[in-house]
């Protein structure tokens, strides 16, 4: 191998290694039409003389073009910004006591799944990082056919009955005389709606906390929201609530981070999940359910059928029953990401519906909306869609059918073809609605117990550290900020001193609202469970920014950089320039990040590397200070090692850590990892 081939390999990059596959399995291939025909030129349209007019015949330009034309389809109506990755779903014990849903069953089948997640109110250009709720909808393929989980990262919806889902919809999305503004609920008519449909009270709460700016999708809860019912095999129901809980702990960003991030880097969510799963930090969420007997229905002082409520985890335990691991990445993302069609409808023996007046229209509303996006009923065949398991019964036609029926029989009950395909009964897998037993008039009405919608609200509130309920209270104020009514902005303020007083009196402040008379609160109650500063904290995989220059001190560097890397510390070289910095001794480090490209925005903390001329070096680019100082007012784990400590703010501190005070390096290092499993140093002054 001559010199030059030697150092082309030492500067690949996995990215390379990946290109190099994608050649080999090119490599070779004809280019041909869709028809097969191949094509002998690809670049030029077939002219009458090279400057003359395009031909009618070019049926390879016209192809070319005409699929091109046709590339895009329409975005979902909500939820259209999306990223999903493929995984396995394993239950850790069987659930036959509560549900016969066979994936439920056996600790060591493991089911395929596939997972959506996204925002709501953008378009599907729309940034990541936005504060809005998050879609969390797993497609299990079992053996008993596709189940569908169609989540969300809250447990709780903004409305009631789905008669009203278009109009909050509407409301939330870009007005539209003007389609402003862009994946944002901060406007006129969203909280217009708010102030006009009160049971949105409690899910505001949520919206406006720390829930909805997940750092990463890999950090956040999933809920099933509704009430659905288990039936086992013997016909017995339960009521039940769905759960996901990131093995991660649920984690979010700080406001002032995701507006920057959305400039930055609009895809910080979905480029951090794809380098989880390529790097081989497999996401992995926790399912758990909360269980409610049928006889027990009516215990709470909430309706259990009421979208709007959650089931206090203090009161109704969450058990832990089984484990999702997200380690394929997609090949296609028009393909599988956007392909996809979930359904809550789309269920498995021993999973069943309740009355619960949301769920019952999203039962209609998913299939509906296929027709359009994906262009007719034959979605269920497009491969992501499709079944583990075979799809025998009398449908035919509609555009794009891939199965060629063969036969003449297409009707059910036939002598023909034997009268296959059968039903099959349930005691032999077939599947059969919970026969629960129904009674009343028809009404439109809504169900008294579903009254109540500020306890809840309050319940959240009173849960909040005193941290989360600024951020709450922040929140609120800058929304409403960009509420250029005066009336609707007073009309909010006044609806939430009917959650807690103290809590509208804050938001009224600095908002040119007459504040309220202080009305106490809804709820007396609280759940720790809801707060997400009692979540798991790990270094596992948090994104260190090392700041080193030409001439960095490298013993040291070289000791901490191990410890952080074998606590699952993911540390990346910033340094002025790309390439390879070198050290004061022989060690070189490669960059990943010229400090042009990078900011600490997209970090967890930052460690400044030591040396006098590793320090000089960084000060060439004078945006340096900036990125220590910013992620200081950001909460995060900042260290220093020797001169590095020159660019720090201040260096001490809640979060700051310097080897000045520590003794050795390794201690400097375990500190360094104490503070960087903190996550955020709240106590900090800003
Ligand atoms: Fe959805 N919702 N939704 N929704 N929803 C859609 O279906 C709808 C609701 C949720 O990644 C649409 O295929 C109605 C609650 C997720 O592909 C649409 C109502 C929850 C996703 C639709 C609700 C959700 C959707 C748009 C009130 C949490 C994205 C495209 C009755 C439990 C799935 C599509 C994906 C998508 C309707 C309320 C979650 C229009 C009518 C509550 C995660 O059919």
């Amino acid at each position: 191998m001559n010199n030059r081939e030697n150092s082309n390999n030492e500067n690949r990059t996995s990215k390379d290694e990946q290109l190099e596959e994608f050649r080999v399995h090119n490599d070779g291939k004809k280019m041909t039409t869709n028809q097969g025909l191949t094509v002998s030129e690809d670049e030029h349209s077939l002219k009458v003389g090279d400057r003359g007019p395009t031909l009618m015949e070019d049926f390879h330009f016209r192809e070319k073009m005409t699929h091109f034309d046709h590339e895009r389809i329409p975005e979902r109506i909500v939820h259209a910004r999306g990223f999903g990755a493929h995984g396995y779903f394993q239950v850790y014990e069987s659930m036959k006591e509560y549900t016969r849903a066979k994936f439920l069953q056996d600790p060591s089948v493991q089911t395929p799944v596939f997972v959506r997640f996204s925002t709501v109110a953008g378009s599907r250009g729309s940034a990541d990082t936005v504060r809005d709720v998050r879609g969390f909808a797993t497609k299990f393929y079992t053996e008993e056919g596709n189940y569908d989980l169609v989540g969300n990262n809250m447990p709780v919806f903004f409305i009631q009955d789905a008669m009203k889902f278009p109009d909050f919809i509407h409301a939330v999305k870009p007005e539209p005389h003007n389609e402003i503004p862009q994946a944002q609920s901060a406007h006129d008519t969203f909280w217009d709606f708010v102030a006009n449909n009160t049971e949105s009270a409690h899910m505001v709460m949520w919206a406006m906390s720390d829930r909805s700016l997940p750092r990463s999708l890999r950090m956040m809860e999933g809920f099933g929201v509704h009430t659905f019912r288990f039936i086992n095999e013997v016909g017995e129901a339960h009521f039940v609530k769905f759960h996901w809980k990131p093995t991660l702990g649920t984690h979010s960003l700080v406001w002032d981070e995701t507006q920057k991030l959305a400039g930055k880097d609009p895809d910080f969510n979905r480029r951090d999940l794809w380098d989880a799963i390529d790097t081989g930090n497999y996401p992995e969420f926790e399912l758990g359910i909360q269980i409610i007997k049928e006889d027990e229905e009516f215990n709470f002082d909430f309706d259990i059928l009421d979208p709007t409520k959650l089931w206090p985890e203090e009161l109704i335990p969450v058990r832990i029953i089984g484990k999702m691991t997200l380690n394929r990445n997609t090949d296609n993302f028009f393909a599988e990401t956007e392909q996809i069609a979930f359904h809550p409808g789309h269920v498995v023996p021993g999973i069943d519906f309740t009355n619960d007046p949301l769920l019952q229209g999203r039962l209609f509303s998913y299939t509906d909306t296929q027709l359009s996006r994906l262009g007719g009923p034959n979605f269920h065949e497009i491969p992501i869609n499709r079944p583990i398991v075979p799809v025998h019964n009398n449908q035919r036609d509609g555009m794009h059918r891939m199965t060629i029926n063969p036969g003449q029989v297409s009707y059910h009950k036939n002598g023909i073809a034997n009268n296959s395909p059968r039903p099959v009964p349930a005691d032999q897998g077939g599947y059969e609605h919970y026969t629960e037993k129904v009674e009343g008039r028809k009404v439109r009405q809504r169900s008294e117990s579903f009254k109540d919608h500020y306890s809840q609200a309050a319940l959240f509130w009173n849960s909040m550290s005193d941290v989360e309920k600024q951020h709450i209270v922040s929140a609120f104020q800058f929304e409403l900020g960009k509420v250029q009514s005066k009336e609707i902005r007073q009309n909010v303020v006044d609806m939430f001193a009917n959650v807690d007083g103290d809590l509208a009196i804050r938001i009224s402040d600095g908002l040119g609202t007459i504040p309220p008379e202080a009305k106490g609160s809804a709820s007396t109650q609280s759940s720790p469970a809801l707060s997400i500063m009692n979540t798991i904290h790990t270094p596992v995989t948090r994104k260190v920014a090392v700041l080193v220059g030409d001439g960095y001190q490298d013993e040291a560097l070289t000791s901490v950089l191990q410890t952080l890397m074998e606590a699952g510390v993911q540390a990346e070289i910033v340094s002025p320039k790309l390439g390879y910095v070198t050290s004061d001794g022989v060690n070189r480090l490669e960059v990943k990040h010229s400090l042009l490209g990078a900011d600490s925005v997209l970090f967890d903390a930052v460690l400044v590397a030591g040396g006098r001329q590793s320090v000089d070096n960084l000060l060439t680019e004078p945006k340096v200070i900036d990125f220590v100082k910013e992620a200081y007012q950001h909460f995060k784990p900042i260290g220093a090692i020797g001169e590095g400590a020159e660019l720090l703010p201040k260096t001490e501190g809640p979060g700051i850590v310097t080897s000045e005070m520590n003794g050795d390096i390794q201690s400097f290092g375990k500190s360094l990892l104490e503070a960087i499993t903190a996550h955020r140093h709240w106590s900090r002054t800003v």
